[in-house]
């Protein structure tokens, strides 16, 4: 993993040591994944983590460094960005995400909206404008994390909660989600269990919006 932290500056002013950190803390600490399409590896195995981000200049560093979703879908269909909450494993195996699902936006194949809607995505988590400030909890603590997927039938980007089944919390997030990436109205939503994508047995989804 590269570390393109910067150190923190210390300097010594009356015998007294001050310590200066040159860049802007997120809220959390992050991490971004990558699949990398090979039919010879598992899809865990396939799962790569790129970097850990606590601070934006980090974000932005990483964020200008990376092929753009629309690049990716040029030459590397099947392949999928993941950015998720530091400590929490990008599948619906890890127990943050075991009992919690996903909204999913269906983007179609066209290409010229996708980098918009990840990059405000991305930074609507790092900036935690999922919750807002009449909130008897913060709507940030049930996201663990958000994806995009190239994919050749219609790329897609998620949205991965703790939650599903608090109807309330679930689609206010989502609500919050469309607003976030100022879809229109007739772009639907849906909201599935990560159970259910795994096991693929629904048919409808659980919640729309
Ligand atoms: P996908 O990438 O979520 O969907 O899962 P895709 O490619 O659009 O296809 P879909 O038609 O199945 O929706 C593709 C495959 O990757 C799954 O069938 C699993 O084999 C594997 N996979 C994906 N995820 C997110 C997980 C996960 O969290 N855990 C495990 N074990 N496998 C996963």
């Amino acid at each position: 993993m590269v570390d393109t932290s910067l150190q923190p500056l210390s300097t010594i002013t009356n015998g007294t040591v001050e310590t200066f950190n040159p860049k802007s803390p997120l809220e959390n600490t992050w991490a971004f994944w990558y699949i990398k399409p090979d039919k010879r590896l598992t899809w865990e195995q396939s799962l790569i983590n790129l970097i850990d981000i606590s601070f934006v200049e980090d974000f932005w560093a990483t964020y200008n460094h990376l092929a753009s979703p629309s690049r990716l879908s040029q030459s590397k269909t099947n392949s999928d960005y993941y950015f998720f909450k530091k400590g929490i494993r990008p599948m619906w195996e890890d127990k943050a995400n075991a009992n919690g699902g996903r909204w999913l936006l269906t983007c179609g194949n066209q290409d010229n909206k996708l980098d918009e809607l990840w990059l405000e995505t991305l930074l609507a988590m790092i900036g935690d404008c999922f919750s807002h400030d009449t909130d008897a909890q913060p709507l940030s603590r049930y996201i663990t994390g958000c994806v995009v997927a190239i994919r050749t039938r219609g790329h897609k980007i998620a949205l991965w909660l703790s939650e599903a089944h608090d109807k309330h919390i679930v689609c206010e997030i989502g609500r919050r989600w469309k607003s976030i990436m100022n879809l229109p109205a007739n772009v639907r939503i849906q909201f599935d269990m990560h159970n259910e994508s795994s096991g693929g047995g629904q048919q409808r989804p659980m919640y729309e919006e």
